[in-house]
């Protein structure tokens, strides 16, 4: 792609003139006002757009390069990851020009928030491409990226936790990720449960801090709280628990190095026979972490995230890319320490809130 100057009396005569050179493949990069050249004294506008090498001639070679532009665009920011110049198409009478400008600055919303780079690749595209030929105005197109963010976001598992019938739902995950406040939050959460019973049974005996944690709780909201200490307590604890309909299961927290900590979760995952297994990783970890963190907890059987400390990090958009190659929905999201008002369990809403705000 080329960048080309033009000037006008205002910024559709600029755009005209540009237009008759290049056709309809220009993208307005910048404009800005001016007081006349030395070759067009009535200019008020200056105008710089990015034109093809070659001008296509079909509509449809227009959008195939249209959408390798987007492409060069989303490298270029991903790789310098620095504040480019916003491309301004304010007061510009073309909608397509104006539509494609909101896009990409989502798309460089998204890159900055973490998303996945073949995430936000394929969100461009498919926004720019469901667009073309329609005018629609900024509110309209906001909404055709949301339904179009909402179809690539494919997270949740909604019913998991409506699902009729005793439900038996450990939380693991590595120390400090947040498992005992997510079991808390979920146990109290009305959107969760509803008016089922549920009891949590606690395997975490290795800190007295984390016993005191769960009484207090356990006191405060009524849910019964007991506490196991060898997996033959599981078979008499399912003996005297019959009225419970939810189990939530609370786990102690180990490296993932700490070799009999893994078998003895194995144990006590095989003796419960869980209806699903929820994973709780902390947004705080940057991927690797997250994966580092994780395989040992995918192998004893996880089969959902709760991501934990939205509110602590600048780049969420992870998520998206750790529960994709972790192949987990996500069922939770974890926005503070406040039980149980910080628990979001519609994950996609979350996250576009999260783009709005700043866009
Ligand atoms: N900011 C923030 N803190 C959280 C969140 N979830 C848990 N925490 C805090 O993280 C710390 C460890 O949580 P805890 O539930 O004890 O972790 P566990 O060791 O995995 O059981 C506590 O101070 C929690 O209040 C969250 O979503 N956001
Ligand atoms: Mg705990």
């Amino acid at each position: 792609m080329q960048v080309k100057s033009f000037t006008g009396r205002s910024l559709k005569d600029a755009m005209n003139r540009a237009k008759a050179i290049f056709g309809e493949n220009i993208v307005i990069i910048d404009s800005i006002p001016i007081r006349g050249t030395e070759t067009h004294p009535e200019a008020q506008v200056q105008l710089s757009v990015g034109v093809p090498d070659q001008i296509p001639g079909q509509p449809e070679d227009r959008k195939e390069w249209f959408r390798q532009y987007l492409q060069s665009q989303l490298q270029a920011y991903q790789t310098q990851r620095t504040e480019p110049n916003a491309p301004s198409a304010a007061g510009v009478g073309n909608g397509e020009v104006r539509h494609h400008t909101l896009i990409i600055k989502v798309g460089k919303k998204l890159t900055e928030l973490g998303f996945p780079a073949t995430f936000v690749d394929q969100l461009v595209t498919k926004a720019a491409d469901g667009l073309t030929g329609q005018k629609i105005n900024r509110n309209q197109l906001l909404h055709h990226l949301q339904r179009v963010f909402q179809e690539q976001t494919v997270l949740l598992q909604p019913d998991l936790f409506r699902r009729s019938g005793r439900a038996i739902l450990p939380v693991i995950g590595p120390a400090g990720a947040g498992k005992t406040t997510t079991l808390m939050k979920l146990a109290l959460h009305p959107k969760c449960f509803g008016r089922r019973k549920v009891a949590i049974l606690s395997l975490d005996n290795h800190r007295i801090a984390a016993r005191e944690q769960l009484n207090q709780f356990g006191r405060i909201s009524g849910i019964p709280v007991q506490r196991i200490t060898t997996v033959e307590d599981i078979v008499t604890f399912f003996q005297q628990e019959k009225t419970a309909e939810i189990i939530l299961v609370d786990t102690p927290g180990r490296s993932p190095n700490f070799s009999d900590y893994s078998r003895d979760l194995q144990e006590w995952l095989g003796q419960l026979h869980p209806t699903a297994t929820l994973l709780t990783l902390p947004l705080t970890y940057d991927l690797d972490d997250m994966m580092f963190n994780s395989f040992l907890f995918k192998s004893l059987g996880a089969t959902a995230v709760v991501f934990t400390k939205f509110d602590e990090t600048c780049r969420p958009g992870k998520l998206v890319a750790a529960s994709r190659e972790l192949d987990l929905p996500v069922v939770g999201i974890g926005t503070g320490q406040t039980l149980p008002d910080d628990l979001v369990l519609d994950p996609v809403d979350l996250l576009w809130s999260r783009i709005l705000l700043e866009l």
